[in-house]
């Protein structure tokens, strides 16, 4: 570690983030090979995410590179790219359903209700899906959406105010598709706080099958950042519809179908 790291460790707060975050970016990107976090591999892991943020490359924790740490982010680990959920793993369905749990103080639920349904509808707009509130406590539903503090049942506890805002599961059986919301946060509507919508849309790309993307426009970045208006980006629409896209038959040309009609045609090259 060179001189500035030591002080940063030494001066702040963010020591706990950092370990963290090394600790879950290691086991899935480097731990399978390497036997143990040691020099190399931390600076392997701040080269990776200098390169991942578009950051100066140096392999060092400077300054830059510790800000973007700090950034309120998704709690899931960083890939390169749009990127899919080892397995591929998307619903074997068109119609879903969800729940939502509860709300948050800072929003009247009849907002977060009208919120969360907007941002299925970024992602019913570009795939043959449709998303159904369910209220009924006893059907079971695809996806269930909850806001928590702190440790809340699944093995991955929220951190407070800032840091993560947010996770949620890949498609599957029981918390699959399920998307938590940290209550920790300041959610509001555009600004100032944190954009639930923004959020929302992010951490449904993940209910849906995406990883997080390396394109600084996709709303699968996987770093907070408010824009108005908002448009899913064409990496956000390329990674969803290779989960999702619905072949025509002619020879050449995909089509993109919702509820049967045809709403775009990709002629091939
Ligand atoms: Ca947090
Ligand atoms: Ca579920
Ligand atoms: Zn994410
Ligand atoms: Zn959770």
């Amino acid at each position: 570690l060179n001189r500035l790291t030591k002080f940063w460790l030494s001066q702040h707060r963010p020591v706990k983030l950092i370990s963290m975050f090394l600790k879950s970016s290691l086991q899935r990107h480097f731990y399978t090979s390497a036997k143990r976090p040691g020099r190399k591999a931390f600076i392997e892991k701040i080269t990776e995410m200098q390169k991942f943020f578009g950051l100066n490359v140096t392999g060092i924790l400077n300054t830059e590179t510790m800000n973007v740490m700090k950034s309120p982010r998704c709690g899931i680990p960083d890939v390169a790219e749009f990127s899919l959920f080892p397995g591929r793993p998307k619903w074997n369905k068109r119609h879903l359903t969800y729940r939502i749990l509860n709300g948050t103080p800072r929003l009247k639920f009849a907002v977060v209700v009208d919120i969360i349904k907007k941002a299925f509808k970024v992602w019913s707009d570009v795939t043959p899906l449709t998303f159904t509130r369910i209220h009924c406590l006893n059907a079971v539903v695809d996806i269930i959406i909850k806001f928590a503090s702190r440790a809340h049942g699944d093995g991955s506890p929220f951190d407070g105010p800032n840091g993560t805002l947010a996770h949620a599961y890949a498609p599957g059986k029981g918390i699959g598709g399920d998307a938590h919301f940290d209550n920790d946060e300041q959610w509001s509507i555009a600004q100032p706080g944190i954009d639930l919508f923004l959020v929302a849309v992010h951490e449904f790309g993940h209910s849906l099958g995406l990883g997080h993307s390396a394109d600084p426009k996709a709303i699968m970045f996987p770093i907070y950042n408010f824009v108005e208006p908002f448009k899913l980006s064409r990496d956000d629409i390329k990674g969803i519809r290779i989960l999702y896209a619905v072949l025509c038959r002619q020879i050449g040309i995909v089509c993109y179908t919702k509820m049967g009609q045809c709403i775009q045609k990709i002629h091939l090259e």
